[in-house]
């Protein structure tokens, strides 16, 4: 039997940092008529807006998920609604309300529909103190100390248990932090590793909120979307996980960064006051063991920390010119 063809997408949490250019990547690829960005209360760019459907879905409520799907007939989800790590622990009923009840509407209108694939992401944020933090391996100890993490393994667990017991072709990365230069990300702990490429260009000046000795992996956002977009068309006999393959680009320390960008901004300066993302920071892996997403799709990034740096300022340094930096 052929696999079943993605012809009409949503794409949930669409005016986010992924969703933003997501949306326009599967616009580009897929037509931009078969991919309806769906946001919630932020409103969207006119880029996003005008390129195609927009619908606003609280995906938290089935109903207002389920008419969107009806109405353009839908059989693919990028499910990237959610709250992230920072904001989650601020908010953790919210956290558990929109990651694990919004994901398990989702499942459940794909089961019933027979949906042909489901992407929904997961994060370094499922590993923990105990997870050993260099080369994190593809099976290992989970333990997250944030409620985001905890979200993100229960996702986890209940994508592959779809998938298993009820056949739903759902799939999953556990994207690094992701450093963007389009729409700026929504409340994690790896967010300054954005912030500091905006107020390099702004400011010449950032507080760095990690201390300088702080190792993450990351990862840019081409690479990123590339990922999701080859991880989604992989054949799925050779898949042997579902929802959750590591993934990684790159790895480096905060004060690494800042000393990056001081390569094309000499008289950049960054100051480090640590906050309560530090914790967080610290129960993260610092590198990424991504073979078997490498073996079972094919998996390989293009950006390193220079050449990220040198596309992230140019990008930048563009907008700030235009006056809308942040727009
Ligand atoms: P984001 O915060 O930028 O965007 C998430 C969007 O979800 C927001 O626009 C928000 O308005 C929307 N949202 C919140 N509550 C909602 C609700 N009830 N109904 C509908 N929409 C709602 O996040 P992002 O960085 O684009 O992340 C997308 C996905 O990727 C998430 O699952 C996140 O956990 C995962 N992820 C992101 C990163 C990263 O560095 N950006 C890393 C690892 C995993
Ligand atoms: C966050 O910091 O919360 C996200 C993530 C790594 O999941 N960027």
């Amino acid at each position: 039997m052929l696999p079943k063809a993605m012809t009409r997408m949503l794409v949930t949490g669409a005016v986010g940092q992924i969703g933003s250019e997501l949306t326009m990547a599967l616009r580009e690829r897929y037509g931009h008529e078969n991919v309806v960005a769906a946001g919630h209360r932020t409103l969207p760019g006119p880029t996003l807006r005008d390129s195609g459907p927009y619908e606003t879905v609280d995906v938290s409520r089935r109903d207002t998920l389920e008419a969107v799907i009806e109405k353009y007939q839908i059989d693919t989800i990028f499910h990237l609604a959610a709250i992230l790590s920072a904001v989650g622990e601020q908010k953790p009923h919210l956290c558990w309300d929109v990651n694990i009840n919004g994901l398990y509407n989702v499942l459940e209108v794909a089961r019933e529909r027979e949906m042909t694939r489901i992407f929904c992401p997961s994060s370094i944020a499922v590993f923990g103190c105990n997870t050993p933090c260099e080369n994190t391996p593809q099976d290992t100890i989970l333990g997250p100390a944030t409620m985001y993490g905890v979200t993100k393994v229960t996702g986890e667990l209940l994508c592959n248990y779809y998938h298993k017991r009820f056949g739903v072709d759902v799939r999953g990365v556990r994207y690094p932090g992701l450093i963007s230069s389009e729409t700026l990300p929504g409340g994690g702990t790896t967010d300054y590793a954005v912030a500091i490429y905006y107020e390099a260009v702004a400011n010449q000046r950032y507080t760095c909120f990690v201390r300088e000795n702080t190792v993450l992996p990351m990862m840019y956002m081409p690479d990123a979307i590339k990922a999701t977009i080859d991880l989604m068309e992989a054949d799925l006999p050779r898949l042997k996980h579902h929802a959750d393959y590591n993934l990684a680009a790159m790895s480096f320390s905060a004060g690494e960064l800042a000393a990056e960008i001081k390569k094309h901004i000499p008289d950049f300066e960054v100051e480090y006051k640590p906050d309560f993302r530090q914790a967080i920071a610290d129960t993260w892996p610092r590198t990424i063991d991504d073979s078997t997403a490498r073996e079972e799709w094919g998996w390989r990034p293009a950006y390193d920390l220079a050449a990220m740096t040198t596309d992230m300022l140019d990008k930048l340094t563009a907008r700030h010119l235009r006056g809308d930096l942040y727009r």
